[in-house]
């Protein structure tokens, strides 16, 4: 059903539209512009990871459908979204198989256009966002539909605003970079994965989403028995040049990251230090640990002075306790390798 044009639908939308019980339709964006960027999603179910141990665990994603010909539509964690600080970008979310809402987190859209389950759309059928990003840095878009649920099931990906020039810098006139790596860390608690009805926990229903027991532990969509060779977590790069790496701590676990040389802590949750002179950059020291929240990004600039292999460790730890996730199970190690 389409209702561009039914102002008697919209006023029919009250604070309960948008609760336990998400209304099939198409509704209007508010203040709706012509898009510089327009991405398609659509929420999908039913792909399969296989696991170190050799189990199935079953992840949701996003399918952007906008990803050049070739490329995989459908990935964990879902495909980047990549644009530049000041375009009108349409975020065209589908969902065929469920209620689900994109959340760009860190952006600030209009309320309509925020994508949080219970006070904008939770979109039954489908729903053009609209945002505009007035900070380049790092972000992720996740689904806010039952968000422990959905966002552990794997519906987030990374979201990269660069300055209106491209990439190759922080922000405009800001830190340059030659060498670019993402790393989304995430763990995953195997009876989270077994689920299957989309409202699980949501309004009343009690499923136990307030146990979370993670079991696996990945980088950038890899399970950490691979993470040290894989060419999506390690990194390779040239003496001399200046790696940027873009960090999401995506899993609900407290990061404690330790990295093997010295960095430049140049940007935090998609906003600028050393652009302001209230707001400095901060040299992390070779092997000083530091610690990232759940949704929590650093941008971090390393140019290390020698070639070698620089090790990369990053601990999950339990937000209350402080252990290591799974009786200490819980490490991703990786590698920055300078030849
Ligand atoms: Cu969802």
């Amino acid at each position: 059903m389409s209702n561009l044009e039914d102002t008697a639908f919209e006023e029919r939308l009250t604070f309960s539209t948008f609760g336990c019980d998400p209304f099939k339709a198409d509704p209007r964006t508010p203040d709706r512009e012509d898009a510089d960027v327009t991405i398609r999603l659509e929420g999908a179910e039913g792909m399969d990871l296989r696991a170190p141990d050799g189990r199935k665990i079953k992840v949701w994603s996003f399918e952007n459908k906008s990803v050049p010909d070739g490329q995989r539509r459908l990935t964990y964690p879902s495909a980047p979204i990549r644009v530049r600080q000041g375009q009108i970008v349409h975020t065209r979310l589908s969902t065929s198989k469920g209620p689900h809402t994109v959340h760009h987190h860190g952006i600030e859209p209009s309320t309509a256009n925020d994508g949080v389950g219970h006070v904008s759309f939770e979109v039954g059928d489908s729903y053009t966002y609209q945002w505009q990003p007035s900070s380049p840095g790092t972000f992720f878009y996740h689904c806010h539909r039952n968000t422990v649920l959905h966002f552990e099931l794997g519906m987030f990906g990374l979201l990269i605003v660069d300055p209106p020039s491209g990439p190759g810098s922080i922000y405009e006139g800001g830190p340059t970079y030659d060498v670019e790596q993402a790393w989304v860390a995430d763990d995953m608690d195997p009876r989270f994965h077994a689920i299957s009805n989309h409202d699980a926990g949501l309004c009343g229903l009690d499923v136990g989403l307030n146990r979370f027991e993670p079991k696996y532990f990945l980088l950038s969509g890899v399970f950490n028995n691979r993470t040290m060779t894989d060419s999506r977590t390690m990194v390779s790069a040239k003496l001399g040049q200046r790696i940027l790496i873009r960090l999401l701590n995506a899993s609900y676990s407290i990061l404690r990251v330790a990295l093997g040389c010295d960095a430049e802590w140049v940007a935090c949750d998609g906003r600028n230090m050393g652009q302001d002179p209230w707001c400095d950059t901060v040299p992390i020291p070779a092997g000083t640990p530091f610690e990232l929240t759940t949704a929590q990004r650093y941008d971090l600039i390393l140019s290390p002075p020698a070639r070698g292999t620089y090790p990369v460790r990053m601990e999950f730890r339990h937000w209350i306790t402080g252990e290591i996730q799974d009786r200490g199970a819980g490490v991703v190690q990786t590698k920055v390798v300078v030849s």
